[in-house]
């Protein structure tokens, strides 16, 4: 079993909390009593042009299905993360803009700056015949017109689809074609690592895709000057449309429930999910989340590490820290480039506070051992939070220890892009902290776990995570599949919300996330979480990385095969197969004996970080000639390297 060890609330942390246990226990208390006054306490958050009477009106059941937040309200999401500010904080920086070559300098903008492009945006897009309604498709680098982009959309009521600038254009040509965008804003080019990305070439090849036509304007941001082919009168130079703009623009009006925008995630099955959000509650869970579990104050520089194709992007670097008035910085870059001290310098140089960022970049970084770490201050940080996968306890603790020099919280949070925001995660004044569990739910999160047949499980269990009742920033459909959307999340467990992870409750109440549930290996009737092998090998000093997959076994059902990858200038060997072996053996038992261990250079991962499992399931089972799709892979030729070292093992 994962550890259990306890790390206690800092007394300081605590003592300067917006939310302490008394605070907390009363939220709590709230949410569960009297919900309508919890759920109005989020609403009150936001600017409002006609405040809701109506709250929450939701229900699970097929029969009389629906998901209905702030029904009445009527607001506008870009109007509460700019416009609002202006009188007390105009002159406050809200981003500060960090490029991927550290030579280049920082750009800080206000917000009364970022108003006016928005402002100038939102009447460009107007001009060129973008209404309320209307999908534009948002394909930018991590720079601030990718902001400006989507607030612009959000003040002339336009749904935004932004798809990650590290796609292909066969899948910006799908995502074109589900929403029928009528505009599409990217660059010239994106640089990341020093390496140029030619957006607006796969733009261009994805136009010329089946399904397109629907894209009247491509707006491209003249970002590293590149030249590149400009087809008029269809491709419009940003500057040039919006340059010309008048710095304010009027803001529609929206319902709470109208669209805000789609997030496209891939399923597993069939074409791109087009997750929808809509407006009020969205934004309102965004903005709470995001000051309750970052413990935000006015002075805060906080940095999410995130890019704004993911959902993260969306939730906590636009929608919910603008909304609370935030400081942030946006990186262009990555990592490890030029160095891996990369990130450890940019939280020196902007005072970073309250940093966001990856297990699979912490991991990758932890690699390179503390050096990169310790020759830089990071005396400004106050809170380090996780997101997008389990973190193995080494990790956090790494994270913990080494990053944060063992004084700052570390808030790990699960949620999902169907979720809109943080469902479990510690409030960092309030929860106790366990490396590797999420904690416990938010108030108002009513989180449950079942049984293969729905049974609701009681206390200490491992079981499918659920979610029993809505939350404001849950998804209302999959764009143009509601049915889909019925299937997909609420057919499993009828009246329940599935979440696709398993998960196991420890007898304090804290939620320990053991990964999708397809990720849980059957062996000998025992179920095995793929985490928490991993975790058990990732703990020996030479491990940088590991995955863990099932295969078919004749005696157990399934064996447990394993890829590891070891630190940089550690060579595999017999003995170390057999150290890890025993490793595992003695933190989780016999049982979970991996079968196979293979060396792995590297693993297969999506351009987000996450580690492609259903890839290293067939290679496992050594149906590597049916691997799929394997477009979404960030880097191709690991499959390769590991098909090879299977059959080498063999
Ligand atoms: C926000 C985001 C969602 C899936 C989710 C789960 C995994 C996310 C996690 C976590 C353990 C955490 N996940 N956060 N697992 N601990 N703190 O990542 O959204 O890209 O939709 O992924 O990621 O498996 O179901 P998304």
């Amino acid at each position: 079993m994962s550890t259990s060890e306890i790390v206690p609330v800092p007394p300081t942390f605590a003592a300067a909390a917006r939310i302490d246990r008394a605070t907390r226990d009363a939220l709590h208390d709230e949410a569960t009593r009297d919900p309508d006054a919890f759920w109005r306490r989020l609403a009150d958050r936001l600017d409002w042009d006609r405040a809701p009477t109506q709250l929450k009106d939701s229900s699970f059941d097929r029969d009389d299905f629906r998901i209905r937040w702030y029904a009445d309200g009527v607001l506008n999401a870009c109007v509460n993360c700019l416009d609002r500010h202006l009188a007390t904080r105009g002159d406050k920086v809200a981003l500060i803009f960090e490029a991927d070559d550290p030579a280049t300098p920082a750009q800080h903008v206000t917000y009364g700056e970022l108003h006016a492009r928005v402002c100038r945006l939102g009447n460009a897009l107007r001009n060129l015949g973008v209404r309320r309604g209307d999908r534009v498709t948002v394909y930018l680098p991590m720079i601030v017109d990718a902001v400006v982009a989507m607030l612009a959309c959000a003040r002339i009521g336009a749904v935004h689809s932004v798809v990650f600038g590290g796609f292909a254009p066969q899948s910006i040509a799908d995502r074109i074609a589900d929403c029928a965008s009528k505009l599409v804003i990217t660059a010239d080019e994106g640089l990341r690592g020093g390496k140029r990305i030619p957006l607006k070439a796969n733009v261009d090849a994805a136009l010329k895709m089946p399904g397109t036509h629907s894209v009247e304007t491509v707006l491209v941001v003249r970002h590293t000057g590149a030249g590149i082919d400009m087809q008029m009168p269809r491709d419009r130079w940003f500057h040039a449309v919006t340059d010309i703009q008048p710095d304010t623009c009027e803001p529609e009006h929206m319902g709470a429930e109208d669209p805000l925008f789609i997030l496209y995630t891939s399923g597993s099955t069939g074409k791109p999910k087009g997750v929808l959000h809509t407006t009020g509650g969205y934004l309102a869970w965004a903005s709470w989340t995001h000051e309750a579990v970052f413990d935000l104050r006015d002075d805060d520089v906080y940095w999410c590490t995130a890019d704004v194709g993911w959902i993260t992007g969306h939730s906590y670097i636009v929608y919910g820290p603008l909304a609370n008035g935030a400081t942030q910085v946006v990186f262009e870059g990555v990592p490890n480039f030029p160095d891996a001290s990369r990130f450890w310098n940019v939280i020196d140089r902007h005072r970073v506070t309250l940093f966001y960022t990856a297990p699979t970049a912490i991991r990758a970084l932890m690699r390179e051992g503390d050096t990169p770490v310790k020759r830089t201050s990071r005396a400004s940080l106050r809170l380090l939070g996780t997101v997008g996968e389990p973190i193995n306890p080494e990790a956090w603790r790494w994270y913990h220890d080494v990053v944060g020099g063992a004084r700052c919280p570390v808030v790990d949070t699960w949620w999902q892009t169907e979720t809109g925001g943080i469902l479990i995660a510690p409030l960092p004044g309030a929860t106790a902290l366990k490396p590797g569990s999420a904690t416990l739910p938010l108030p108002g999160v009513q989180p449950a776990l079942v049984d293969a047949e729905g049974a609701l499980l009681d206390g200490e269990a491992q079981g499918n995570l659920v979610l029993l009742d809505s939350w404001p920033g849950q998804m209302r459909t999959l764009y143009n599949d509601h049915a889909r959307f019925i299937e997909t999340y609420f057919s499993a467990y009828p009246g329940m919300y599935f979440t696709g992870d398993g998960c196991r409750r420890d007898a304090d109440g804290y939620y320990w996330i053991t990964g999708r549930v397809d990720d849980v290996i059957n062996v000998s009737g025992h179920r095995i979480g793929t985490a928490e092998v991993e975790s058990a090998l990732v703990a020996h000093p030479h491990v940088a990385e590991a995955a863990v997959v099932g295969y078919p076994h004749d005696i157990k059902g399934q064996g447990i095969h394993a890829y590891v990858t070891l630190v940089t200038d550690r060579e595999p060997d017999d003995a170390l197969r057999a150290e890890l072996v025993q490793a595992v053996r003695r933190a989780i038992g016999p049982i979970a004996t991996p079968d196979r261990i293979q060396w792995a250079p590297a693993l297969p991962k999506t351009r987000s970080g996450k580690i492609m499992r259903r890839i290293l399931r067939k290679i496992a089972e050594g149906a590597a000639h049916q691997l799929g799709d394997t477009s979404t892979l960030a880097d191709p030729g690991v499959v390769d390297s590991l098909v090879d070292g299977a059959r080498r093992d063999e």
